[in-house]
């Protein structure tokens, strides 16, 4: 299978939002934004800057029709601030002008005049103050207060978990314009189409036809735009409704990096208990999740936390509970695993915590407490089962120490220590294990549309946002299936909103399988309809012993006169409708959130990864020499994009365990505001090997051609970079513990190195 982006992309001819031809007469936007972290708008005036060269219109929230409220799950939220600020970047006004270099220069004459109030940047702190977001969530499982009985060792701890910059290519924007009768055309880079298109309506006092919204392809998003690509849409499409012409937002890196959301820093408090033998019996843990400013997803990124909170062992004695943590940051957000790296992390800091202090290798403990087939969840669901596959939590374990031969790597680790007095090396291990579905129930659907044409090529739109993750290759690939056709005859058009309809967000890894299941029934009842008639037309009885084979029509294995182009053809003169519309919706799943319990997840995803690191004892830098996984992708349908997926998130997982810190001031200004301060991952910082088993696995029948959801999970391997790198330094300094705090930047190494025992 071919990447169908491929030309378009290297010849840098594929369009995104800021390529999109413009209007005559078009509007740029600039957002004028809040400077300060917390306080209330005394003042606004934009006089000067309305009179400014080539602006046409200032906007404010006075200006908005309909509810000045972008709030996805809870209405918190305001479009344009009116009163309070709560975030620097928080958006103030909108200057619409000729140019952007003219709407730039007018923003910078509007004149704003605050009283200051008290900020809070820390999640702790947040919570001392009882400023929350919502009401916190606790999962429980087993009796946990009678469990500590039980327990030889009970350690207790603290681990901390910064943020992470979703930093995708194209940075947020949008592209609207007035069409007849009163509607909008929004062109916007969001996963989201149906929550931009609901969300102008409510913005604008619209019905919900009267907005079109079109998302042709997204250079990256992580998570980033889910929801926080809403905001620009929203103003571009306020603008076009005031002033009745085009207008464009596109916002340059550092008013982006500052304006939005990112992943959640977490603080948690850990207690673990084991056995003797290295049972883990019990487990409690709290998070105070750093929600920023409003709620937008914060609530079900604490969800996911409690969802993966025992990442891929099985502990038959749990409390956990979150707290969202309301600050003055800009509003945190989905991000590649969506609170459930954070959850994962601490599972694993409080397994080191244990390791660490029983002078045990912490993989003991892991491959110990394994989840096996009928195990637990503290939300209800047993691992394994007929719809979800088998667990392979054990089975890629195992296949690590076999293939990877980890106890001659761990000799050969201990080897070089033993000698090598500048250098460290450290292995760590790290299980994942991750849900498949969104964690709202009614989420979990998708619509598509296939139309033949009547040459006999096929137009596809589905639900699902093409973001570079390849979902349109593999849609294409469920299309040329469901159709016995070429490939090349298939078009995936634009996610768009008028030919699928309320869509959830491209989110969740679920994308493939939603919006795939749907085109697989398009496609099914296509053929089906096909069949019949091209069993009438051969003067045959029975429908059912027809099949379509490369482009053929074949009767009980024989090949007849009918090519697929001849019988759409045909087809289309005896007025057969050659267009479907499917809808899926994932059955199964249920929860009950009042219980806290129920079978929320389609399936999970396993896999383990073997990670080796080399710390500069003298420096406090590191590489990292090796990630080797076994992952089980069930039956990949495109290994090509799967591993492309593998590797990309492998070492977002890392950047963010070990060399991304975004970092605010405790006036909340976002000093790591550039790719000066924020450092990501570049090809020097890849592991230098990078080896992916593809476990053979059965997959599971809710997963789109039995190919596993491959989006978010394996940024959770990432996790063991961390604790490789601590294991380096542990080699250096025996016996040392320091505090689990992500990610572990060179300083903090030397910190290490360097502390008082
Ligand atoms: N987005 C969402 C997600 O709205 N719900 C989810 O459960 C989810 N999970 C992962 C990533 N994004
Ligand atoms: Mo996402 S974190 O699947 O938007």
């Amino acid at each position: 299978m071919k990447n169908i982006d491929l030309k378009s992309h290297v010849r840098g001819e594929s369009i995104y939002v800021d390529d999109i031809p413009v209007r005559e007469r078009t509007l740029y936007g600039t957002v004028f934004d809040s400077s300060i972290a917390h306080g209330i708008i005394k003042n606004l005036d934009v006089t000067d800057a309305a009179q400014s060269d080539g602006v046409a219109a200032i906007l404010t929230a006075v200006d908005i029709p309909g509810d000045n409220q972008i709030g996805m799950i809870l209405p918190d939220e305001p479009l344009l601030a009116a009163r309070e600020v709560q975030y620097i970047g928080q958006p103030i006004a909108l200057v619409l002008a000729a140019t952007e270099a003219f709407a730039r220069a007018a923003a910078k004459k509007i004149q704003v005049e605050f009283e200051a109030l008290p900020v809070i940047a820390d999640a702790r702190e947040a919570y001392n103050q009882k400023q929350l977001i919502d009401s916190p969530r606790t999962f429980y499982l087993g009796d946990i207060g009678a469990a500590w009985n039980q327990c030889d060792h009970i350690f207790e701890g603290r681990a901390d978990i910064g943020g992470q910059e979703h930093l995708y290519i194209e940075t947020q924007g949008a592209y609207a314009y007035p069409t007849e009768n009163g509607g909008i055309k929004i062109f916007t880079a969001s996963q989201s189409p149906t929550v931009i298109q609901k969300t102008a309506a409510q913005v604008l006092g619209l019905p919900m036809h009267k907005i079109e919204v079109d998302v042709g392809r997204l250079g990256g998003a992580f998570g980033g735009k889910e929801t926080q690509a809403t905001a620009w849409a929203m103003l571009a499409a306020l603008g076009a409704y005031r002033k009745q012409r085009a207008v464009k937002i596109v916002l340059h890196r550092q008013d982006d990096m500052r304006m939005t959301g990112k992943r959640h820093p977490y603080s948690a408090d850990f207690k673990i208990g084991l056995t003797g033998d290295y049972k883990i019996i019990a487990y409690q843990v709290s998070f105070y999740q750093n929600s920023g400013a409003f709620a937008d997803l914060s609530t079900s990124v604490m969800e996911r936390t409690l969802f993966h909170v025992t990442n891929s062992y099985f502990i038959p004695h749990v409390k956990a509970t979150v707290y969202c943590c309301r600050t003055h940051l800009p509003p945190n957000t989905a991000f590649r695993g969506f609170g459930g790296p954070q959850g994962m992390f601490v599972m694993e800091a409080a397994i080191a915590r244990a390791a660490e202090a029983l002078a045990v290798d912490a993989a003991v403990i892991q491959q110990k407490n394994l989840l096996q087939d009928g195990d637990e969840f503290p939300y209800g669901q047993k691992a394994g089962g007929e719809n979800a596959g088998r667990c392979h939590a054990q089975n890629c374990w195992h296949e690590v120490q076999t293939r990877y031969h980890i106890v001659a790597l761990r000799e050969e680790v201990a080897a070089f220590n033993a000698h090598d007095r500048q250098y460290k090396k450290g292995l760590a291990l790290m299980p994942i294990c991750f849900g498949i579905s969104f964690t709202k129930i009614h989420m979990n659907q998708a619509g598509a549309l296939v139309h033949i044409y009547q040459d006999g090529s096929v137009g596809v739109s589905v639900a699902a946002v093409e973001m570079g993750q390849g979902v349109n290759i593999k849609m294409v690939q469920v299309a040329a299936r469901g159709l016995a056709v070429s490939p090349d005859r298939i078009k995936m058009e634009t996610t768009n909103t008028t030919r699928v309809a309320n869509t959830s967000p491209t989110a969740a890894s679920s994308g493939a399988d939603l919006s795939g299941k749907a085109l697989e029934k398009a496609c099914l009842a296509l053929g089906t309809r096909l069949k019949k008639f091209a069993a009438k037309k051969l003067g045959l009885e029975n429908p059912a012993i027809i099949e379509f084979k490369d482009e053929r029509v074949y009767n009980k294995g024989k090949q007849t006169r009918l090519s697929w182009e001849q019988l759409v053809r045909d087809a289309y003169h005896d007025r057969v409708s050659l267009s479907e519309h499917a809808h899926y919706a994932t059955p199964i799943i249920h929860f009950d959130s009042k219980k806290e319990k129920g079978i929320p997840f389609a399936y999970h995803v396993y896999g383990t990864a073997a990670i080796v690191a080399t710390v500069d004892r003298l420096r406090g830098t590191y590489e990292i020499d090796a990630v080797k996984v076994v992952h089980d992708f069930g039956q990949s349908m495109d290994p090509i994009v799967d591993r492309g997926q593998m590797e990309g998130g492998i070492v977002q997982g890392i950047g963010w365990m070990t060399m991304e810190e975004v970092v605010y001031d405790p006036q909340g200004r976002l000093l790591s505001n550039a790719l000066s301060t924020y450092k990501v991952p570049d090809i020097y910082a890849a592991p230098k090997e990078l080896i992916v088993h593809f476990f053979q696995s059965e997959g599971s029948p809710l997963a789109i051609l039995r190919s596993k959801a491959i989006g978010e999970p394996p940024l959770m391997y990432g996790i063991g970079a961390y604790f490789a790198v601590r294991n380096a330094i542990r080699a250096a300094k025996p016996g040392i513990t320091f505090p689990f705090c992500a990610p572990i930047t060179p300083e903090k190494v030397l910190l290490a190195l360097y502390a008082e025992k």
